[in-house]
């Protein structure tokens, strides 16, 4: 084997090594992550509107013991909601979006009256039951309201499902807003 090609494979293995450390250095689980909303707004005249409200990820990870942190960042759209649904509840289609019967209960039980702006009753849900502290976050039904709409608004939760549950969450006043959670 010449010289070169000696080289040529060395190089290979040290890329090889260092892909895998740099894999092995992101999978450690996070104990905290922020989620959070962002907004963006385009139209085509006589077309469309296109509401660019969303959450800044798809996909969060974070490890079981750890915080979620949800903020409100882009506070004319807001207050949000990180509600934890059933996969199966999610609303994928135009016609269960703003009317999902999952998402309607867990309003009710949050004590929102949709024909005002007022705060709702229970800024909380732990297992779909509504409180005034955060819920352990763990299972469909666990939610939260960042506030009153005011930008840098926050809430926390302590994750206490186990690792390897995926927890699949939307904002009820902004349904389009889903993404999931990883626990590690
Ligand atoms: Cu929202």
């Amino acid at each position: 084997m010449s010289l070169k090609k000696l080289t040529v494979i060395a190089v290979g293995m040290l890329v090889a090594l260092g892909a895998l450390g740099a894999t092995t250095a992101t999978a450690a689980p996070r104990a905290r992550v922020t989620v959070k909303s962002v907004t963006s707004f385009r139209f085509k005249p006589n077309r469309y509107i296109q509401d660019g409200l969303r959450w800044n990820r798809d996909v969060y990870a974070v490890r079981s013991g750890g915080t979620v942190h949800v903020v409100n960042g882009d506070g004319s759209e807001g207050p949000h909601t990180f509600t934890v649904l059933k996969k199966k509840d999610v609303p994928k289609t135009l016609r269960t979006l703003f009317n999902c019967r999952a998402c309607n209960e867990l309003t009710r039980a949050h004590g929102a009256n949709p024909e005002t702006e007022e705060p709702p009753r229970f800024p909380f849900l732990e297992n779909g039951v509504g409180q005034q502290t955060p819920p352990n976050l763990d299972r469909p039904g666990d939610s939260g309201v960042t506030g009153e709409g005011r930008k840098g608004e926050s809430i926390d939760f302590n994750v206490t499902a186990r690792a390897g549950t995926t927890l699949y969450f939307i904002c009820l006043i902004h349904p389009w807003m889903q993404a999931k959670l990883q626990v590690q």
